[in-house]
């Protein structure tokens, strides 16, 4: 039977749907790559089993997990980084030592196509085999224009070579190179008037992604990527207020900002034009956790002003060398006080929202059948323990790509 035609059917099973948990156990019914019906057990038609593949009964379906935020291409290794910062070196002081993002821009430039293919490559696999059906992967370590379409060709790659959906980012203003070293508007330049066009020339990149922060471009540079993005139609996002408070989430909220990303020093104001414009909020307690920060991100503020909150791994070689978004589930209800389930809406629906697929991570009928069945007994146990192995089955577009 060919994939269109073939519908599978789960019994008995606890469905969060990607914005809540449904009351009652129920019946799902997908239909090639589609969700053909979810219905509560009860008012369950035993004739609508017929020529369904039964998918087993139990356990808790959760729409394929959605990492919004993460830097999974890299050449090197900042295992050093570490151990300096746990004697006591700050995150600034080695990126203005020129360690930091630039030891790893020296070993991405240095490393080859094939080369940074094959590393990413396991890193993409563990956050599949932890559930992720959509991510998001941003360059920034390459800051040539070659070597920023050189990342993102690879991150094409990745999502052709892997059952999963992957969505590209280009964030040429993500650190200054040192050729620039003295003149960060002349990268800026290149930045807006070369990596963009060919990116979009090559329809490499599907948003474009700026470091809004003292250690890396102000405000005012971050706006004029901004205006070259949108003037070659591609979407905005930021990461901005991770450090210290410059304004930059206010800013790229104006814009229309799919999202801002970190903002632990997000204020009132920022806030307020987040609303306004409808971006998410993404917050990534991996990043936080591993850099020992202490300012929390104003979670409540966002709560009561109905900002949608996302989660994300922020995967990447230095702030956040993590590669398990269910860890960023527990992280995101011990460190910033998310409940378990606004912490699975922020890798599900809002995850998907912050990438522009406003509508999708959810279970409803006629839905892409992206969708993880886990070995346990209720959606918050996903938060609650940090434990490989629980992913049952999980389909992608309706294909089922893992089964224990
Ligand atoms: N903030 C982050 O958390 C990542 N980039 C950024 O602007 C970290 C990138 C790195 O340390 O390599
Ligand atoms: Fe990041």
């Amino acid at each position: 039977m060919s994939n269109a035609e073939r519908r599978r059917l789960w019994r008995d099973i606890c469905v969060f749907d990607g914005l809540c948990t449904l009351p009652e156990p129920m019946a799902v019914i997908t239909e090639g790559d589609r969700v053909a019906s979810l219905v509560a057990m009860r008012d369950f038609d035993e004739a609508s089993a017929q020529g369904c593949q039964e998918m087993g009964r139990g356990g808790v379906m959760t729409p394929g997990l959605v990492d919004c935020h993460t830097h999974l291409v890299f050449g090197g290794s900042r295992a050093d980084e570490f151990e300096a910062r746990l004697e006591g070196v700050s995150y600034e002081e080695i990126a203005r030592r020129g360690g930091g993002i630039l030891s790893t821009v020296t070993a991405t430039r240095e490393a080859s196509e094939e080369a940074l293919f094959a590393a990413a490559r396991p890193r993409l696999e563990a956050l599949i085999a932890d559930g992720v059906t959509t991510v998001e992967i941003k360059s920034g370590y390459g800051l040539t224009v070659e070597d920023e379409l050189k990342m993102l060709r690879v991150a094409r790659r990745l999502g052709e070579a892997l059952p999963v959906r992957v969505v590209t980012t280009l964030l040429g203003a993500h650190a200054l190179p040192p050729e620039y070293r003295d003149d960060s508007d002349g990268y800026i330049r290149l930045v807006c008037e070369e990596m963009i066009p060919a990116a979009a020339a090559e329809g490499l990149a599907d948003a474009v992604d700026v470091f809004c922060e003292k250690i890396a471009f102000s405000v005012a540079q971050c706006q004029r990527v901004f205006e070259a993005a949108m003037a070659h139609g591609l979407p905005i996002k930021a990461h901005a207020e991770q450090l210290s408070n410059l304004g930059g989430t206010a800013m790229a909220a104006r814009h229309g900002a799919l999202s801002a990303d970190h903002i632990e020093y997000l204020d009132e104001a920022g806030i307020a034009a987040m609303r306004e414009a409808g971006s998410v909020a993404v917050i990534l307690p991996g990043a936080f956790h591993i850099l020992r920060e202490t300012q929390l991100p104003p979670i409540a503020a966002l709560r009561e002003a109905g900002v949608p909150m996302a989660v994300a791994t922020d995967a990447n070689p230095g702030s956040s060398p993590l590669f398990m978004p269910t860890l960023m589930l527990n992280l995101a209800c011990t460190l910033f006080r998310l409940t378990p389930q606004e912490a699975l809406v922020g890798m599900t629906a809002h995850g998907a929202t912050a990438l522009g697929f406003k509508g999708e991570g959810r279970i409803q009928e006629d839905a892409t059948a992206d969708l993880c069945v886990w070995d346990v007994d209720t959606p918050a146990a996903l938060a609650y323990a940090v434990q490989p192995g629980r992913l049952r089955q999980r389909l992608f577009q309706g294909e089922l790509t893992h089964v224990v």
